[in-house]
């Protein structure tokens, strides 16, 4: 094991997989059907090169290589964080024990359904966005929209080398059907609700990245608490990648943010949508609809099935390490909001059973860190107006507040009254019509679209001017 990566294999890879001919042969032949895949589901605007970057090691100091690479050609592979041999696990019924090396028979299958519902999420969201370059604001939006679309390619390797190294005939089953299953498919979907949702727009595309890509992040987080080791191996390196796709939805939101307020200033109006900008009520209800569809990802808060996944060591809490309590948390209870005989109450239940709810409240906590900067430029423009996220009962389909009418401010409402004020809440028909008719290409250098503000600084020092893209 190495912390360099061999770009010499077929695979980049830094698992020796050169070592292991049957591993190897099985994946060189999932490759071809994964470029194929690539070819029909990924982006559809035909391109020459793009400025993207590469993994070439996994350590912390300068992990990544920065040139102009043909989309097919870019190098998926796979990639782990380095091991450490002292590695305990950290929670659940087996804390203080060695970490998995192999999958213990008794929570293969359990495993198997968690990597197999992370490795669905990735293709899913290319599958999401690939129109997305034929509307690009700019070169450096274009890049930025590819860098995520490679990469999320790439934590789909991490997925599949994880379910054909240790999960047999299955695994390698279950690998060709991640290829199958398309996002939207009316036969056969992918698994999670925000899966299926289209991303039509850049507006959209920086909602998702905001949180979406943040449920990833915090999925990611508990993954790689795992004591199967080479599971928490990957997630630790994914969530290195990671973090640069929720820079692009929060400097996204921000400056899409930013040009609104001087659209408003420009023409002394809240109604830019006349001037080619995007009101910031609209913006509001972009973000209520983005939050609501992520936290359902989260599972219900209270889930038998996430108390199972810890006791056994599966999967843990965000920063199960820095925790202080017991890491087996049998004996706790906490209170969480939910509807009690039709209203919001709170309620205790056992800790174990909360653990959905936990990893989602950390969420939320972060998930205001951008708003919080969103508000700063409002502020900064000299508006009153402030963007908010909803209450967690809001627009809910899974858990607890589903099937329940709650505002934005947390009021349970009647179906009658939720129905008469949902389109000042959610995206309208007509606001998404507007959105979408501001998505005009933008592919020359050093422009960008009327409906968004420049990035402050370029990717990797470029400025923002450079040619990050050469069209076809
Ligand atoms: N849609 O006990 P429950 C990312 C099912 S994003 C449909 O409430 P549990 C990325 C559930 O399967 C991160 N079905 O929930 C972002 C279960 O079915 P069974 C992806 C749902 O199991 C952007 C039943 O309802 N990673 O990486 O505790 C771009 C009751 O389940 C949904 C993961 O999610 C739903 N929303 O938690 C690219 C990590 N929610 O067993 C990438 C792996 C629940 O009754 N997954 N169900 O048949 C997990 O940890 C868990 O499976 C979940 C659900 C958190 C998803």
């Amino acid at each position: 094991m190495s912390n360099s990566i061999d770009y010499t294999d077929r695979i980049p890879n830094n698992v020796a997989l050169a070592d292991d001919r049957r591993l190897q042969r099985a994946l060189e032949a999932w490759q071809p059907a994964f470029l194929n895949w690539w070819a029909e589901m990924g982006p559809t605007l035909d391109t020459r090169d793009v400025y993207l970057r590469t993994a070439v090691a996994v350590g912390k100091e300068g992990w990544a290589h920065f040139d102009h690479v043909a989309l097919p050609e870019y190098r998926w592979g796979v990639f782990l964080a380095e091991r450490d041999e002292a590695r305990k696990i950290a929670f659940g019924d087996s804390k203080g024990e060695d970490v998995w090396q192999q999958v213990p028979g008794e929570y293969r299958a359990d495993l198997q359904r968690l990597i197999v519902i992370q490795g669905d999420t990735e293709p899913a969201s290319v599958e999401q966005q690939r129109r997305l370059g034929l509307t690009a604001p700019s070169l450096y939006d274009l890049r930025n929209l590819f860098q995520v679309n490679v990469e999320e390619g790439r934590h789909l390797w991490a997925m599949v080398y994880l379910l054909h190294a240790y999960f047999g005939r299955e695994g390698r089953d279950e690998a060709d059907a991640l290829l199958i299953r398309n996002s939207g498919s009316e036969d056969s979907p992918r698994i999670l609700g925000a899966f299926n949702e289209e991303t039509p727009d850049w507006l959209s595309f920086f909602m998702f990245t905001y949180f979406t890509d943040r449920d990833g992040k915090y999925q990611l987080g508990t993954l790689k608490e795992s004591a199967f080791d080479p599971l928490s191996r990957t997630c630790e390196f994914m969530l290195k990648e990671e973090a640069h796709h929720m820079f692009v939805g929060t400097t996204g939101i921000d400056r899409v943010v930013k040009r609104s307020t001087e659209l408003m200033r420009e023409h002394e109006t809240e109604e830019i949508a006349p001037h080619g900008g995007i009101a910031l009520n609209v913006i509001q209800k972009y973000i209520n609809f983005h939050f609501s569809v992520s936290l359902d990802l989260f599972g219900s808060e209270t889930s038998t099935n996430a108390a199972n996944y810890f006791t056994a060591g599966l999967k843990g809490r965000w920063q199960e390490t820095r925790r202080k309590d017991d890491h087996v948390l049998k004996d706790d209870s906490r209170e969480i909001e939910a509807m009690v005989d039709g209203q919001l109450n709170t309620q205790d239940v056992p800790t174990l059973l909360a653990l959905n709810h936990d990893l989602r409240t950390e969420y939320v906590a972060d998930c205001q860190s951008g708003v919080k900067r969103w508000n700063k430029v409002l502020e900064d423009a000299g508006l009153e107006f402030r963007l908010t996220l909803p209450h967690v009962g809001f627009n809910r389909h899974v858990g607890l507040f589903a099937g329940s009418k709650i505002s934005p401010s947390g009021e349970v409402m009647t179906e009658d009254q939720w129905e008469s004020r949902a389109a000042s809440w959610l995206p309208t028909p007509e606001d998404k019509t507007h959105v979408q008719s501001l998505m005009q290409p933008v592919y020359e250098r050093g422009k960008i679209a009327n409906w968004i503000a420049p990035p402050n600084q370029g990717i990797n020092g470029q400025p923002f001017e450079y040619e990050y893209v050469h069209l076809a």
